[in-house]
């Protein structure tokens, strides 16, 4: 059982022992071990949520359960602040690794009692072997921690430690870090792409693109630095910066028939927070812009992940003023229930039907109906991914709103936008 005073090693101190005990025991004999890493996967949250009392009941329900499931050559020890490493004995494979650590993820797992109702934690192991992956203390425990940060991070809640891990993890810490200087030093920008009425042909808008020119490296796509900035939480510092550019440089868009807007995508932890509500009013009124000129796009999955919350909060944004737009619409599962509450003034057709509606009839009727659905509940329809002609002209025939593609124009700086929106706005086509 973990002492009730304070560990010297930093929590770390009885594990270290216990480790280069089992290395002398097995370096003897030419046996393997495995050191498991186990805890819960959000223990900050946790303590939030239950408080640090019930969140040290938790551990050490799960402490006894372990030590009663554990054959009595294994060790159990606590390692760190809401952790404990396993020391199994005698693996033969990695197969057998795992088979340890599926099992103790499932022991833990296992809800507790606590008063009134009961704890279930979501747990992550994270699984180094010995001799496989290090001869001494200091890197087996290091493989274990690199694991656990994959099981983590990852989509798979266990990790053993292999080959290239190491530079994966130190690849993500160097963007993480990155990321921090960009913010800081202007490393970061918005492109925008310009969205038309297909009325007129005349435009309505951009939706901002964020861009991350990494020092020495060029352009980094947001596909690879946003999940990781959700991952850290830097995205709420990232989300605010887009929405403060792009309310600041809307004011430099020339005037035009349609009241110029702007479009910002946020991801799912952010439309789940409520602090999105006051940077949107933040913004808007630093700039006094009009809050319809505003529009936050949150994916369909996204608006899913978590309803009660997102919706809350995208109900929020309309009530003061703010535009929501559902993007990539179609690739989530829509549920046409879901159109009954839907939180939102307008939907983005997601580019993959409107890239095949030439070809397949059946993305084509898809198209069609979701505009006629749409309409029937006042939402604006986006065609996304526009390309040719042929498509922009059948858009138009089916009555759809707007439209933004490489048709067009692709995600532009600031200065060319304003360039591409004097031209357009003076008439000269395209
Ligand atoms: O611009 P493309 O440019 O490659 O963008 C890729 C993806 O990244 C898109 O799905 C887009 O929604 C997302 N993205 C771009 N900029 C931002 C941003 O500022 N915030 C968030 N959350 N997503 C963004
Ligand atoms: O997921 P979201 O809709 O926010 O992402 C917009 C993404 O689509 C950006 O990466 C943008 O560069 C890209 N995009 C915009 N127009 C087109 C287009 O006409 N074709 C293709 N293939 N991609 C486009
Ligand atoms: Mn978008």
């Amino acid at each position: 059982m973990a002492s009730p005073l304070p560990d010297p090693g930093g929590g770390y101190g009885s594990l270290y022992a216990a480790l280069s005990e089992r290395i002398a025991q097995c370096g003897r004999g030419g046996a393997r071990f495995g050191v498991l890493l186990v805890g819960p996967e959000h223990l900050y949250r946790t303590y939030a949520h239950h408080g640090h009392l019930e969140t040290a009941a938790w551990l050490d329900a799960v402490e006894a359960r372990l030590a009663r499931a554990l054959r009595p050559q294994d060790r159990l020890l606590r390692c760190g602040e809401g952790r404990f490493a396993i020391l199994t004995a005698d693996l033969r494979n990695e197969g057998h690794a795992l088979l340890a650590a599926n099992k103790v993820r499932e022991v833990a797992e296992q809800p507790v009692k606590n008063g009134s109702g009961e704890i279930a934690l979501g747990v992550v192991v994270g699984v180094s072997l010995f001799p496989d992956h290090g001869g001494d203390v200091e890197r087996l425990l290091q493989c274990a921690e690199l694991a656990w940060q994959s099981a983590l991070g990852g989509d798979k809640a266990i990790a053993v430690y292999g080959a290239g891990l190491d530079r994966e993890i130190e690849e993500e810490l160097r963007l993480e870090h990155g990321l921090d200087k960009a913010l800081e030093n202007d490393g970061l920008s918005m492109h925008y792409q310009p969205k038309l009425m297909l009325g007129d042909g005349r435009p309505c808008g951009a939706e901002a693109l964020m861009r991350w020119q990494r020092a020495g490296h060029g352009f980094v796509p947001p596909d690879r630095f946003i999940p990781l900035a959700e991952r850290s939480g830097k995205i709420f510092a990232l989300t605010r910066f887009a929405i403060n550019t792009a309310v600041r440089q809307l004011c430099e868009w020339p005037a035009s028939r349609h009241p110029p807007s702007v479009a910002v995508n946020v991801s799912a932890r952010v439309a789940q927070n409520s602090e999105l509500v006051d940077m949107v009013r933040t913004a808007a009124a630093i700039w006094s812009v009009p809050l319809p000129s505003l529009t936050v796009e949150v994916t369909e999955t996204a608006l899913m992940s978590d309803t009660e919350a997102s919706h809350r909060v995208l109900g929020a944004l309309r009530e003061i003023g703010c535009r929501v737009s559902i993007d990539d619409f179609g690739t989530g599962y829509s549920y046409l229930s879901s159109f009954r509450n839907l939180p939102a003034d307008e939907l983005k057709i997601d580019k993959s039907f409107v890239q095949s509606m030439r070809h397949a009839s059946a993305d084509l009727r898809i198209v069609e109906n979701v505009i006629a659905l749409a309409h029937s509940f006042d939402l604006t329809v986006v065609a996304e991914g526009v390309e040719d002609g042929e498509t922009f002209a059948m858009l138009s025939k089916l009555g759809c709103d707007c439209a933004q593609g490489y048709y067009f124009s692709r995600p532009l700086p600031q200065e060319e936008l304003i360039a591409w929106l004097a031209q357009r706005n003076a008439g000269a086509g395209r």
